[in-house]
């Protein structure tokens, strides 16, 4: 059983990368069976004399590896063979120089870097990785999310509250007819501190609904 393995770019007549074999999380063509299993080509430095077989800032093996399948501390070169949250596919972990934005934002939680983990939610928490980037909330953790809590109504004040971030600033806007052009007008614009903010509305309309939503600025 292979497992957090690079088999690619071999010649044979017939099946050149493997024959029969099970492999999980491992790179290769055709997919083989197997969990985890990727497919596209795994973008080492170097194939060209195959001097440098570590892997380029975008592979798609970054990452990609199972944890509980990983038999040394450290790699070929004897870096740590964990760096970014998840072991590599491949015999050189990608020690993350270089890695900056959305990507190295992603290697550090232990997520692909390769575009193919922007838009899973990888808590399930509602929001996608790539909107828990812009938010500045934590991509493994359902509990760090961007969502309004239950308003509060104080007298004829309503309160809405919502878990911010430092550093990010927040919109908030009402509507009181989502079918109304526009619908939405804002209350607060570049808003928020960290932990939890609030906005009391003391000017909220009394009788029917109130609908209330956050954003972050761009
Ligand atoms: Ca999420
Ligand atoms: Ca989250």
């Amino acid at each position: 059983m292979l497992a957090n393995c690079i088999l690619y770019y071999n010649t044979a007549p017939n099946e050149p990368n493997f024959f029969g074999s099970t492999m999980t999380y491992s790179c290769s063509t055709p997919m083989p069976s197997g969990m985890g299993n990727i497919t596209n080509a795994p973008l080492f430095k170097n194939t060209n004399g195959w001097t440098n077989l570590r892997l380029e800032s975008n592979s798609p093996c970054i990452n990609a590896g199972n944890n509980a399948c990983m038999y040394a501390s450290t790699d070929l070169a004897g870096n740590p063979r964990i760096a970014g949250g998840t072991v590599d596919l491949g015999t050189y972990e990608f020690q993350g120089a270089g890695l900056g934005g959305l990507q190295g934002w992603l290697w550090g939680y232990g997520l692909r870097v390769d575009g193919t983990a922007d838009s899973v939610d990888s808590d399930g928490d509602g929001l996608s990785n790539l909107a828990e980037w812009r938010c500045g909330t934590v991509p493994t953790n359902a509990g760090s999310v961007l969502k309004l809590l239950a308003p509060q109504t104080e007298g004829k004040n309503v309160l809405v509250q919502w878990l911010s971030v430092s550093g990010i600033n927040y919109f908030l806007e009402r509507s009181t007819n989502l079918s109304g052009a526009p619908a939405f007008r804002p209350l607060a614009t570049k808003y928020g501190g960290a932990g939890m903010t609030g906005f009391t509305d003391t000017n909220a309309p009394m009788g029917g609904q109130i609908f209330y939503r956050i954003g972050v600025e761009k």
